[in-house]
């Protein structure tokens, strides 16, 4: 990039970063862990209505995570207007509502593509709850993301259980309002590992053609083979005005649900070009872009504002691109020129950029800072006593 063109680009960049917003999981809040222990963190939140009180603090420190997810059960409560409330009185409102049908003993063998109709029944069932949740909240998303699989060939009948899937999403799809969507998430392993019903990009963008306009697919960048190119299938699901939604975390191996952008922030920049490519970085676009991750040994505000400012660094570092620059180089088959400025913006150090806007916006420069000044987290751990604490089921 020239510097002449720096103010510019510059001057793009910040008026499209003060429109970006970015969704909280509830469950980021609570406890977490592997199999081989979940540590527990001094003033964890001990129901829903702490979990957005948290996320309120990422919210206030960050100025662009103004929505929470809710994951149900975890976060059932009696009354849905008052949690509505309460999220609006801190400033934030509810998202996406996820559906969980993998807890439960029933599940065992699957939930829509169960081979017992009853269990089909209860699975699409509890996504009519999640509806009902969703006229309470206003939210617009139901998220589905299924443990469905086989962890042996023959277990189970692959075709029919497509067949049973189609089945219990249509069911779901007609319950929806017409502002409502579902969007559809898919992931190649774990917890089946022979196969799992919705494995890829592919038979998610099936499921929801087959629906309609109002499914979409969601793309969690921890669900995919090593090496996978994930910014082609953002650019593919784009084309067609399929993607729904993004879950960002960092994986090094498996679906590891670390910080996003920390195992490989290049692959965030990669990605957040290809929505800038296509305009797809407002909130009116359609595409939300929701964090899905689990913070087991850092605490967990403190990560979920890492997590966005990892997010707006890349998405800023995309909007640096010198695209006319880059066309032209493209267009001449100039493959280093063009390679080079997309390097020359991943390259630039977005945040004194990043500092301004906060500045600008009546927030702190440093968002990890001022959290940690805020003494928010001392406050929590003296005030959460007695109770338990929320976790992975709770
Ligand atoms: C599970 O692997 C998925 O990423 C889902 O999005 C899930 O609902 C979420 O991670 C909470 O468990
Ligand atoms: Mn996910």
């Amino acid at each position: 990039m020239s510097p002449s063109q720096l103010p510019a680009t510059a001057t793009a960049a910040r008026e499209a970063l003060r429109t970006q917003t970015i969704e909280l999981p509830s469950w980021a809040f609570g406890n977490s862990g592997t199999r081989f222990k979940v540590f527990s963190q001094p003033g964890g939140p001990r129901d829903p209505y702490e979990k957005i009180a948290d996320a309120a603090q990422v919210h206030r420190y960050t100025g662009v995570a103004p929505r929470v997810s809710l994951h149900i059960p975890w976060d059932l409560v009696d009354d849905y207007g008052a949690l509505r409330r309460h999220a609006e009185d801190l400033g934030v409102s509810i998202g996406t509502v996820n559906s969980n049908t993998f807890q439960d003993d029933d599940y065992m063998l699957g939930s829509l593509c169960h081979p017992d109709p009853v269990v089909r029944r209860k699975a699409v069932d509890a996504h009519l709850r999640c509806l009902d949740v969703m006229g309470h909240t206003g939210s617009r998303d139901l998220k589905i993301w299924l443990a469905d699989g086989l962890n042996y060939p023959g277990q189970d009948d692959l075709r029919a259980r497509q067949d049973r899937l189609a089945e219990g999403l249509a069911e779901i799809y007609a319950a929806l309002e017409p502002h409502q969507r579902i969007v559809l998430e898919y992931k190649f392993f774990e917890p089946s590992f022979y196969s799992t019903d919705v494995p890829d990009w592919g038979t998610s963008l099936l499921h929801c053609m087959a629906l309609g306009d109002q499914a979409m697919v969601v793309l969690d960048t921890g669900h995919h083979a090593p090496g996978t190119n994930i910014e082609f299938i953002v650019a593919q699901l784009l084309r067609v005005g399929r993607l729904g939604a993004f879950d960002f975390n960092s994986r090094f191996y498996a679906d590891d649900d670390l910080i996003a952008g920390a195992a490989d922030p290049f692959q965030l920049f990669r990605i957040m070009h290809e929505i800038i490519s296509a305009d797809a970085l407002q909130p009116d676009s359609g595409v939300n872009f929701m964090l899905d991750q689990c913070h087991n040994i850092e605490p967990k505000i403190p990560g979920q504002i890492r997590s966005v400012m990892n997010v707006q660094e890349a998405t800023a570092k995309a909007l640096l691109v010198d695209r006319s620059a880059l066309r032209a180089a493209q267009e001449a088959g100039d493959v280093l020129g063009a390679h080079g400025v997309l390097m020359d913006a991943y390259n630039t150090d977005a945040r004194p950029l990043l500092a301004d806007l906060r500045t600008e916006q009546g927030l702190d420069p440093d968002p990890m800072r001022a959290y940690a000044a805020s003494g928010y987290a001392e406050r929590i751990a003296a005030e959460r006593v007695g109770g338990s604490q929320a976790g992975w089921g709770a």
